[in-house]
């Protein structure tokens, strides 16, 4: 007889074997006295065995036949959980599942007690992380370079209706994903000064004399392809002190001196900033940009000379995506590697440069502009400060000759923000170091060309393309909602999952019955078990026949969660003042952080749950109307939320949201949607037909009109006799106990501000809320409408998104793993 090998066996026995035999040799625990925790790993690392083949010659086949690689430099990925999706990409979940039940366990169980790493705020993070499904699940050679943060983004817990940050401390009980690689560690300058040298030739040079060196680790964890034999890395960069200790300072007696040094070294990847949308300019931010660009840099030439005699085609290897301006420096660390390391001349430095990088802009939002004080670059930079001086100098001279004579488009376009302060523009340095500059939505990319970006594309308007976001089907289907998934492969097989424009088959099932009774039945089995865990966690009890009205996302003010609430208070008082009111009940359901500081999206949170205790405690309500606010919105509960949804709130003020993403997984798991004019809801609206989703709210153009003409909230306020109620309410104490300071800042600035325009879309969305509610009572058309959402979503799988950028942006070719026995 012939027994499997006990690491890569797919055998139920040798399987059970080998999860015994990890948690043994590993955990170092025997069953009887094992946690759940240990089980988990014990399970991990059975599977990680049996894709390490797989990963290994992924990187062997990569080096070897010297490919073009793409390298998503991101200072975020919030990947989520791994062990699910790597059983589902393997194609390995039924047998393992088999396994672990024969072994006595749960796999549920197994599966939920993974600590989910949390090394991103949002998404631009998450986007990152489905890019990189799609481009294993495309077998295009790629990796992903990034931060390993000791802690990510904060867990969330309510209390006293109020957000509370608590310490992420996912790496607690051990991370059996990830592979140091010390061996491949590099180290990185700071501080310091510059000096001029003349080499043996005569050539001359200048020298960085850092003022302190820091070690960078790489950690790779591998990021499996749905059913192909691609394993790409995603390489985590953490930080260290080239030495330990300072001996010097530790034999005259200062023991706390001489640990000085690594405690600050390492405190460089020790913490997310979880602010999104909104820049922290402190230093150690910069020093993580730099510490993960530089070493990133370093690792891919150190890479390209393995099969290379030098630099020369770099550009022709390589293919390097900047995910928004955070590793920017990225441009000025390349030159500086090229002319001061590698003594490239600088003309053919900078062909190489501007041939490898491109860069995705995220957000229009000014506060999310990334610039850094001259001061603070210099004395953490000097010498990349310096390139920066002389890209900007050589660029300059650019500018004159296509515009001559115009002041104005110097001090538009430099690198160098000269108005008061001195800054580094961070998008400038990323646009001028690359040759291509994408928006993540139609609409947004149109914006980035007429507005932030405008001067760069009268100059350079070929370098301009969009690339419209996309999310992976596997996780955010096939994974997060398996009964959907298994009614949809019964009826057009499953070639969907590789290639979401297969769902249009679906178009011909919402005329039938029978479909439309099991597509509401698997609604209806997700929206039972998201009212059980609502029960859990928060104790309440909501109707699982309710319309689930679900608002999951970041806080923040663009983004009107409170316009949801002037609407919940809306409702809350016709039915008040009408007990008949025949709409069908609702819960709605919120989800999201707020960035720590952000005194506002605090305050809303608060505003939810304020109004979420008088109206779920309201006898004459019952449970016509429920409002939720769920602690800690995370990848996983993003799973179980969105294919609960029957109703997926996109109401952005026009012209801010990017994209979205959210607006794609909600529509992928069909719920319909409610939303502006905005990022790519615009598009969501082109390809499922206006007739299936609820449009409301200003445009853009009307947008920037109507603040042109000077924007009045008040006048909405006296003009619409409901939203006066509804603010008086609010502003009367009505649902904080009498007090009618606690949400006057709320009430104030809508009436005296209202930068988003709550009180001027308040109408149009009140009166579509209106249609939303009658639209419900007809099942039947509902679930038509759910279903022909479904069917259109082909376009926003992230495999799309990432053959658009192969073929525009990175020009990539596909390249198969053969497995060795
Ligand atoms: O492109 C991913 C994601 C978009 O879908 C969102 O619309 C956008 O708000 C978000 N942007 C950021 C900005 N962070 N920075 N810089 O997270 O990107």
């Amino acid at each position: 007889i012939k027994i499997e090998d006990d690491r890569t066996g797919l055998e139920i026995q040798t399987l059970r074997r080998a999860i015994l035999d990890n948690l043994f040799y590993i955990q170092g625990k025997f069953p009887e006295i094992a946690t759940k925790n240990d089980f988990y790993l014990a399970l991990a690392y059975t599977i990680r065995d049996r894709l390490l083949q797989r990963w290994l010659n992924t990187m062997q086949t990569e080096i070897k036949n010297d490919v073009k690689k793409v390298c998503y430099l991101s200072a975020e990925f919030l990947v989520g959980p791994h062990l699910e999706n790597n059983l589902i990409n393997l194609g390995i979940a039924e047998k393992v599942k088999q396994a672990v039940t024969e072994s006595g366990l749960n796999i549920k169980e197994l599966i939920e007690a993974e600590e989910e790493p949390g090394l991103g705020n949002g998404g631009l993070g998450r986007l990152a992380a489905c890019y990189m499904d799609s481009l294993s699940s495309l077998e295009v050679p790629a990796i992903g370079y990034g931060i390993r943060y000791e802690f990510g983004i904060f867990d969330q817990e309510i209390k006293d209706g109020w957000q509370v940050e608590i310490t992420d401390k996912w790496l607690q009980y051990g991370n059996p994903w990830e592979i140091a690689r010390p061996e491949a560690s590099v180290t990185v300058n700071f501080g310091g000064y510059t000096e001029p040298y003349t080499d043996g030739h005569n050539q001359f040079h200048v020298r960085w004399v850092p003022g302190y060196v820091v070690k960078g680790i790489p950690y790779d964890t591998p990021i499996t392809g749905y059913k192909v034999n691609t394993v790409n890395t995603m390489r985590l960069w953490r930080s260290e002190a080239c030495e330990s200790f300072d001996f010097q300072r530790f034999n005259v007696g200062d023991y706390y001196g001489a640990v000085d040094d690594k405690v600050n070294s390492e405190n460089i990847t020790k913490v997310l900033y979880p602010n999104d949308e909104q820049i922290e300019g402190k230093e150690l931010r910069l020093r993580q940009q730099y510490f993960f660009v530089s070493c990133s840099l370093q690792d891919m030439i150190r890479i390209h000379l393995l099969n290379n005699p030098n630099l020369d085609n770099f550009h022709e290897q390589w293919a390097v995506q900047l995910n928004d301006t955070h590793p920017a420096v990225a441009v000025a660390e390349l030159m500086r590697l090229l002319v001061d390391i590698y003594e490239y001349e600088w003309g053919k430095a900078w062909n190489i440069v501007e041939k490898t990088f491109a860069y995705t802009n995220h957000t229009l939002l000014p506060e999310a502009l990334e610039k850094w004080p001259i001061e603070i670059f210099g004395n953490l930079l000097p010498r990349v400060l310096e390139v920066i001086y002389e890209i900007n100098r050589r660029f300059l001279d650019q500018v004159r000759i296509k515009f001559p004579n115009d002041d104005g488009k110097i001090s538009t376009l430099s690198i160098i923000d000269e108005s008061g302060e001195r800054y580094v523009r961070m998008a400038h340095l990323a646009c001028i170091g690359s040759h291509h500059i994408n928006g993540v939505a139609e609409l947004h990319s149109q914006l980035v060309k007429d507005t932030i970006l405008h001067d760069f594309y009268l100059l350079w308007p070929q370098k301009f393309t969009n690339v419209t976001n996309g999310v992976t089907p596997r996780r955010w289907m096939v994974q997060s909602n398996p009964r959907l998934s298994k009614l949809i492969t019964s009826k057009i097989g499953d070639g969907w999952i590789k290639n979401l424009q297969e769902l249009k088959q679906l178009e011909r099932y919402a005329e039938d019955q029978t479909f439309r009774q099991q597509w509401r039945e698997a609604k209806q089995f997700v929206k039972q078990d998201l009212a059980n865990y609502i029960q859990e966690k928060v104790g309440i009890t909501v109707n699982p026949e309710s319309l689930f009205d679900v608002q999951v996302k970041r806080i923040h003010e663009y983004k009107r969660q409170h316009l949801n609430v002037l609407h919940i208070i809306t409702l809350y008082k016709q039915m008040k003042s009408n007990p008949n009111l025949d709409v069908p009940p609702r819960t709605f359901i919120f989800g999201g952080k707020a960035a720590p500081g952000y005194f506002m999206a605090k305050r809303i949170i608060k505003f939810i749950t304020a109004v979420g205790d008088v109206v779920n405690n309201d006898g004459d309500i019952g449970d016509r109307l429920k409002v939720i606010f769920l602690p800690d919105y995370n990848v996983t509960f993003g799973q179980r939320v969105y294919p609960a949804a029957d109703l997926s709130e996109q109401i952005s003020t026009a012209g801010k949201e990017a994209s979205g993403t959210g607006n794609m997984k909600f529509s992928m798991n069909g719920a319909l949607t409610i939303g502006t004019l905005d990022g790519a809801n615009v598009e969501i609206r082109q390809e499922v037909g206006e007739e299936n989703f609820f449009l409301f709210g200003l445009t853009t153009p009307e947008v920037l009109t109507l603040k042109d003409q000077g924007y009045v909230p008040r006048r909405y306020y006296h003009s619409i006799p409901e939203l006066k109620g509804v603010l008086d309410l609010i502003a009367s104490g009505f649902f904080s106990h009498g007090d009618p300071e606690l949400f006057r800042s709320i009430v104030d600035n809508l009436l005296y501000d209202d930068p988003y325009l709550l009180l001027a879309d308040y109408k149009s969305y009140i009166e579509c809320q209106e249609k939303v509610s009658q639209a419900y009572k007809d099942q039947e058309n509902w679930s038509k409408m759910s279903i022909l959402n479904v069917a259109r979503m082909g376009k926003f799988s992230s495999d799309r998104s990432i053959q658009d950028y192969c073929n525009n942006i990175w020009n990539t070719q596909p390249v198969s793993i053969e497995l060795k026995d």
